[in-house]
């Protein structure tokens, strides 16, 4: 008995210590469970949307114990091809790809492969002839952000209107299908036209520039700017103001994304419609990872749905908006 009362703070010390070790990180380990290594290749950090992306995933991995590497592209496919080549080299147990273009992908997709590392896409979709170079996408549909976008400006602006169109990154997938998504409704209207139509790059920076240059040669032909993302439009926004209209009423602005800063424009009557694209991928990207490491077969595109927000709800809806 003596003996027993010696030992049993020794026993209580042991079991404290197995119990962290267990639930350490918040969630319950298996013995032999090992921290997982993740690679994440990002675009940049061009936008508002983005940003929010990049925060959804680092808090994610944090929150589930999980090594992540992060690398930052700053818009170059190329970086991005060097970055997966190093996730091989330091032998990551899955790969998370933001893809910044469509096309360009099956080489090093192939090492990839060859290495035995699972890859799930998050927002933007690539073309491969081999759908087994990936395990899942998960993204949004925008094609059909572009077609809702065009049905509510057809709306507001009773089928006629002059547009000038923002566009997204060339060559990628959000680029690509809201301009197809939005050209296929607005074919409808025979009075519905777009007039000028170019790159901003998905910046807010662009966006202005691009939008001063439209409007120096259009000028009040410009009845509305349909933008690939909110941060052109709000670009967009500044420079109209400096050209001396009224954003909101002599030009009606539609964008896409639903970050914050658009519902702020929106309170402020300078930006009329946002359709929402979801940025917070994290959760669903590691639950991907976590099933295709156990060889789990996923569907090829998870689907996120999304919501239209005119102006008149944005004041209603801005405090239950997580980014
Ligand atoms: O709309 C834009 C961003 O790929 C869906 O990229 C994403 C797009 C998003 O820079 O703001």
């Amino acid at each position: 008995m003596k003996k027993l009362l010696r030992t049993a703070p020794l026993i209580i010390a042991l079991m404290v210590l197995c119990t962290s070790m267990v639930f350490a990180g918040g969630q319950k380990e298996e013995p032999g469970d090992k921290t997982l290594t993740i690679g994440f290749s990002q675009i940049g950090a061009e936008s508002a949307w983005r940003s929010a992306e990049t925060d959804s995933i680092r808090s994610e991995a944090a929150k589930r114990g999980i090594n992540l590497k992060f690398s930052d592209a700053q818009q170059k496919q190329e970086n991005q091809i060097k970055a997966l080549r190093s996730f091989i080299a330091q032998k990551v147990d899955g790969i998370i790809l933001a893809p910044v273009v469509e096309t360009g992908w099956e080489p090093v997709l192939k090492e990839v492969k060859a290495a035995g590392i699972p890859v799930v896409l998050v927002d933007r979709g690539i073309k491969v002839s081999d759908d087994s170079l990936y395990t899942t996408l998960i993204a949004s549909d925008f094609v059909f952000e572009g077609q809702e976008a065009a049905k509510w400006l057809a709306k507001k602006l009773n089928e006629k209107a002059n547009i000038v169109e923002l566009q997204g990154t060339p060559g990628s997938a959000p680029a690509i299908d809201r301009k197809k998504g939005f050209e296929e409704i607005i074919a409808k209207y025979p009075d519905m036209k777009i007039i000028k139509s170019q790159s901003g790059d998905f910046t807010r920076a662009k966006g202005k520039e691009v939008m001063e240059a439209f409007l120096k040669a259009e000028g009040k032909n410009i009845h509305a700017v349909y933008a690939h993302n909110d941060d052109m439009a709000l670009g967009a926004i500044q420079a109209i103001e400096e050209y001396g209209l009224n954003p909101g009423k002599d030009v009606i602005l539609i964008s896409i994304d639903g970050v914050r800063g658009a519902f702020e424009a929106m309170i402020e009557g300078k930006l009329n419609c946002s359709v929402e694209c979801n940025p917070l991928l994290g959760p669903l990207a590691f639950d991907a990872i976590a099933r295709s490491i156990v060889g789990e077969k996923l569907p090829k595109w998870i689907k996120q749905n999304d919501q239209v927000f005119p102006q008149e709800v944005a004041a209603e809806v801005l405090p239950k908006r997580k980014y």
